[in-house]
């Protein structure tokens, strides 16, 4: 099913970002865009023809007060070969946001409408240039915040997911139509249905890939959101160290008075390619005062929420019995064990409780040992077989609710093929299992997500 944009209007924004820059670029999209830009556009070379997909020259101008706005490249770009597929025009100005603001107005009192948050994008989706997955994938190279983030939403964008429930889709599309012919003779005596046959492939050709991507979707969340690692111990044991030093800045007071940090800090690290939120919080310990008890309720609410904790100490003054109840306290998730002061000496053994647990000594002054560190902390990150590392394939929540929905009405169907149902029944979680992958590629997604969809673009794209 294809969608068009009906009495679609002409959009603008400003699609570089807000604040100065060397330059702004305006972009303009619809069936005005070229009337609009010559209203207000003055080329420089008389033997100016605009050419579709080539630059010019020259300045825009108020054409009432005909005053000059400023000096410009256009490039008008003829539909169908365009981000959106409709005619599109392209403004490069100065970069001066006030200029582009006045730029931008003057388009729109020649008959533009100020674009929507994700507008030019959601109309190539429309009109049928790229799909939902690839609509997404957009927004995810807008936002990702390390090199792996962008490597994987480029491979979305290439159309790595699309491939897939294309490929589920056509296995399930040849199934129906074997269905439909038995739908059309259910009168004729022989057994038209193989039920054995079509089992397998729906386990093969159906199942088994749908599986592999809801676990792609569930191991490679962490790539795709980050993992947030708290870090916590006892006061002083050198923990606003620790976050200066992985982030490799002095973000955090350091100081030798126990009870430095009194709120919790938050900043992303990158660990391999992957995002980290790292949050350094206020030591733990009785007897604070109200100001610090306060920091310490915070440290122990983010540590309970988060997805990893380092669980550090001073072993150059050996795990005490303070360190110990806190330990306790993290016990239940996910700890790396962190020896800090490595450089004074001390001694790395540790009492039973914590024997087994993955360990590590540093020195976050002296940033010994931090190779070690992050590299634990990137095994818990992917933990699992890897699958989707091999894959470059990481279906998002949505589309794991998708799939996950597809999956059972291919069970379903499964099972009405083991019990031999009649053709017709047997259709129906058939195009269900289909109207789920369509919800991916956003051939049957409704409006009202779609909306919410494309809200999480930044205006101008
Ligand atoms: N020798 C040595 N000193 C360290 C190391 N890490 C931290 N320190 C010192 O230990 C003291 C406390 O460090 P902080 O990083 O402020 O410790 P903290 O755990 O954040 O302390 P609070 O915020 O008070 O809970 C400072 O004087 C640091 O210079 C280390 O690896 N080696
Ligand atoms: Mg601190």
């Amino acid at each position: 099913m294809q969608r068009f944009v009906t009495n679609s209007e002409t959009i603008a924004a400003i699609s570089t970002p807000p604040g100065s820059g060397g330059i702004g670029v305006i972009r303009i999209s619809g069936k005005d865009a070229l009337p609009i830009l010559k209203a207000i556009f003055i080329p420089f070379s008389p033997a100016c023809k605009y050419i579709s997909h080539r630059m010019y020259y020259g300045k825009v101008v108020n054409p009432e007060s005909q005053k000059i706005m400023d000096e410009v490249l256009v490039v008008y770009m003829q539909a169908p070969r365009t981000y959106t597929r409709e005619d599109v025009v392209e403004i490069h100005c100065h970069g001066s946001f006030l200029l582009l603001q006045s730029v931008l107005e003057l388009i729109v009192s020649h008959g533009a409408v100020l674009a929507e948050p994700g507008e030019f994008t959601k109309r190539a989706f429309l009109n049928g240039r790229i799909d939902l997955t690839k609509a997404e994938a957009v927004i995810d190279i807008l936002a990702a915040k390390t090199k792996k983030g962008v490597d994987l939403a480029q491979e979305q964008l290439a159309g790595a997911l699309y491939k897939r429930i294309d490929t589920i889709r056509k296995a399930l599309v040849h199934i129906r139509a074997l269905l439909e012919v038995s739908i059309d003779f259910p009168d004729e005596d022989i057994e038209i249905i193989d039920y054995q046959h079509h089992l397998g492939r729906l386990q093969d050709d159906v199942v088994i890939p749908l599986e592999r991507l809801i676990a792609n979707a569930d191991q490679g969340k962490v790539v795709r959101d980050g993992i947030s690692v708290v870090i916590a111990g006892v006061p002083n044991v050198g923990k606003s160290s620790l976050l200066n030093t992985l982030l490799q800045e002095d973000r955090a007071l350091v100081t030798d008075i126990p009870g430095t940090t009194r709120d919790s800090i938050e900043e992303y690290v990158d660990i391999y390619g992957m995002p980290v939120r790292l949050i350094d919080t206020a030591g733990i310990r009785e007897n604070a005062d109200e100001v610090e008890e306060l920091g310490i309720k915070r440290a122990r609410d983010l540590t309970n929420s988060a997805d990893l904790v380092l669980f550090l100490y001073d072993m150059s003054v050996g795990l005490g019995e303070e360190d110990l109840q806190l330990f306790r306290t993290v016990a239940h998730k996910p700890v790396i064990i962190v020896q800090n002061k490595n450089d004074i000496g001390g001694r790395d053994d540790l009492p039973e409780e914590l024997e087994g647990l993955p360990t590590v000594s540093i020195s976050a002054k002296k940033q010994g040992g931090i190779d070690r560190l992050k590299q634990l902390v990137f095994e818990q990150m992917v933990a699992g077989d890897g699958q989707w590392q091999e894959e470059g394939c990481i279906p998002n929540m949505r589309h794991k609710v998708s799939l996950t929905k597809a999956l059972e009405a291919v069970q379903r169907l499964k099972h009405g093929f083991a019990n031999q149902l009649t053709s017709d029944l047997l259709a129906i979680d058939l195009q269900d299992c289909l109207d789920h992958l369509g919800d991916i590629v956003g051939e049957t997604t409704t409006d009202d997500v779609l909306d919410v969809i494309f809200a999480q673009f930044c205006l101008g794209k």
